[in-house]
Formats: C-alpha cells, structure tokens, sequence
C-alpha cells in the first residue's frame, strides 16, 4: 500500500490502524475525482467517467500512524441524485466547488444543509476546496468569498488545481489535514466521554453509600 508520502507502507495488525472515511460532495463537473485521483496516483488522466462513483482505500502512515481511508468520490449532487449515505456514512467532508463557476459553489450550501439535516448536527469535520485555479483568468469566485463560506458552514478552505503537477503536495497535506482534524475531534470525544462515565461511576457510587447498599471504607484502627 502507498503511504502519504509515496513510500510502501509496513504491514502492521489491523488492531492499531485508525481508520477514516472522507466523501468527496461537490457538483458534477468540479474536479472531485481528478481531485482523487491526484491524490492517490499522483497524476491527472483529463478524463474521467463522469457518472462513475468509486469507493478508494488508501493505507498510509501519517504522523507515525497508520491510518486506513475510504475515499467516497461521488457521481455529482444534481437534486433526485442525493443519497443519506453521502451524510450519514463518512468520518469527514471534502465540498468541492469550481473557482470558474458560480453555480458549483452556490450549490455547496445546499449540499451542507443536506448533510446537517440528515446528520441532524451543524458539526462536522471538513474542508471546503475551490478547485481548477489553473484557470485564474475564468475565476468567477474570489479568494474571500470561498473562504467566508468555509467560515459559514465550518470548513478549512483550500484553493488548488488537480491539473497543475506542482499542486500534488498541497493536494495530499489537504487530506492529510483532514484527516488531522478528524483525529483531533475523536480525541476530544473519545476522552469527554470518558470523563463523563467517570463522573457517572463517582455519582453511582456516592448514591449507594447514602442509600447504605455499601458501607464506606473505614481507615483501620490500631
Ligand atoms: N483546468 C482544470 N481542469 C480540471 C481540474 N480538475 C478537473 N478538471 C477537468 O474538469 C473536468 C471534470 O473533472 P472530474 O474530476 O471528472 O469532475 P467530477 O465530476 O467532479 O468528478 C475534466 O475534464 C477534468 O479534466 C483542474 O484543476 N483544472
Ligand atoms: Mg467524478
């Protein structure tokens, strides 16, 4: 398997692989699967199925870690293609827009509502990506605006170019990032929640001494 580096990765027991699963959601046409596949081959084929919906796994050790992604490149949100499972199914979001076109980033505050509802939470962890800005000389949207919109609906923001080579580094520290944030939020959850079953035990264990269910420890005398 690649890492995030291109290098081979070990094999190691699945036991100590942290695994992250990312949808790509963004209007057809945007660059999602170029996108994907950049990050995952290094390179930029030009054409891809445009209806072609592909789960990817990707092994890769990142920050001494292994770390096993799902990569979720969707077929386009165009209203009656939208499936629950784009909201309910990943760990984190990538919402790609296109910087040369109005209509893909307006869509991606549909899209987030869509994800909101069905995941009845306003939370999520995600990076909002303005993609082709090879072609700066059709930008429709500027800098600003994409990243008022990733401050809107919570998202780190990213201008890139899957086509342009010299972006391959920032491509992948993109879904490094994300997968970054991912973890960080699963830290702070995982150790909330053990704080609070901790606190729960103290007060179950307050609650049967009052009831005198058990009697409380006595120092020795001597
Ligand atoms: N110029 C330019 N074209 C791109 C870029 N990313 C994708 N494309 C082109 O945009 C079209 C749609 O890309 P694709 O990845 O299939 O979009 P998807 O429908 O969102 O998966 C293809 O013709 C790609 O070659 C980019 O960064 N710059
Ligand atoms: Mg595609």
């Amino acid at each position: 398997m690649m890492t995030a580096n291109g290098t081979k990765s070990r094999s190691t027991g699945s036991d100590s692989c942290v695994q992250c699963k990312v949808v790509i959601l963004g209007a057809a046409g945007v660059g999602k699967t170029a996108l994907t596949v950049r990050f995952l081959t290094k390179r930029f084929i030009g054409e891809y199925c445009p209806t072609l919906e592909s789960i990817y796994k990707y092994q890769a050790q990142m920050d001494d870690e292994d770390v096993r992604m799902e990569i979720l490149d969707t077929a386009g949100q165009s209203p009656g293609n939208w499936k629950d499972g784009y909201a309910m199914w990943p760990d984190c979001f990538m919402f790609v827009y296109s910087i040369t076109d109005r209509t893909t980033f307006e869509e991606i505050i549909s899209i987030k509502r869509q994800v909101e509802n069905m995941r009845k939470s306003t939370t999520i962890n995600g990076v909002l990506v303005g993609n082709k800005l090879d072609l700066l000389h059709d930008r429709q949207i500027s800098f600003l605006e994409g990243s008022e919109l990733a401050d809107q609906i919570g998202c780190r923001f990213y201008e890139v170019s899957a086509a342009d080579w010299t972006q391959v580094t920032v491509i992948s520290d993109l879904f490094c990032d994300l997968y970054r944030e991912y973890r960080k939020s699963r830290y702070v959850r995982d150790s909330r929640q053990r704080k609070t079953s901790s606190s729960v035990r103290f007060k179950q264990a307050i609650q049967k001494v009052i009831s005198g269910k058990t009697a409380p420890r006595r120092t020795p005398t001597l």
